[in-house]
């Protein structure tokens, strides 16, 4: 399928592993509508991988109100507490179905594998699925300036790896994550649905169908 052969592989968190896309989401919503703004599943599609106060600016900006600095950051911290609330029992059984084996499968065959998720809140959530140590490297909020849709966090993560950006392949089930594997220069696998993520490579509906085969000839 394309001229590499793959010596790594890069994953979102949120929407891919574990469906923490869906308290993102649950907490974003109340939140949107404490603040007097209209909030939908379309409009969450536009806050997937991108970080808290980028999320929280473009929802404030829907509310057509001001909010002062210090209001955003009560904001902000308000919306994660209700997140880590959330998440705060997660466990192994919430991988998503194929998660687990598909990081077995990419391990024994030999491949690196990276975390790239722009939430500060990955390491703890990773810790709680039982995976932490399935991963080479973590890149999270606080190794990179610049949130998805820019190519830096999987650069970083594929330098974490030491390997170059043609020997990695980004696994994504958001818009701007998917838009940032492609600025990085890597294949891009979505996850989800074909016509949200049509600018990823190939699209499949969860890690259920993930085969390393498909991806190495
Ligand atoms: P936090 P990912 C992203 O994680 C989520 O997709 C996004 O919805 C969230 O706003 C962001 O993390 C920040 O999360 O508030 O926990 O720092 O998709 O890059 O794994
Ligand atoms: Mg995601």
């Amino acid at each position: 399928m394309r001229k590499y052969e793959y010596r790594g592989v890069i994953f979102d968190l949120d929407g891919v592993l574990t469906d923490t896309a869906h308290y993102h989401y649950l907490a974003w919503k109340k939140l949107a509508e404490s603040v007097g703004a209209s909030f939908d599943e379309a409009f969450n599609e536009q806050l997937k991988g991108v970080d808290r106060m980028g999320s929280l600016n473009l929802i404030l900006a829907a509310s057509g109100k001001d909010f002062s600095a210090t209001d955003k950051l009560t904001l902000a911290d308000e919306k994660n507490l209700h997140y880590q609330s959330l998440i705060a029992q997660l466990s192994p059984a919430d991988l998503l179905p194929g998660a687990a084996e598909s990081l077995q499968q990419i391990r024994a065959a030999g491949l690196k594998t990276a975390l790239a998720s722009v939430s500060k809140n990955a390491q703890a959530v990773i810790e709680r699925l039982g995976i932490a140590e399935q991963f080479d490297v973590v890149v999270d909020a606080a190794k990179i300036k610049n949130s998805k849709p820019d190519p830096e966090i999987f650069l970083t993560a594929a330098a974490g790896l030491g390997l170059t950006a043609d020997e990695c392949f980004g696994v994504e089930d958001s818009i701007a994550g998917i838009r940032a594997i492609k600025a990085a220069r890597m294949f891009a696998l979505g996850i989800g649905s074909p016509a949200v993520l049509t600018e990823a490579d190939v699209v499949i509906a969860g890690l259920h169908h993930f085969s390393l085969q498909d991806y190495l000839k």
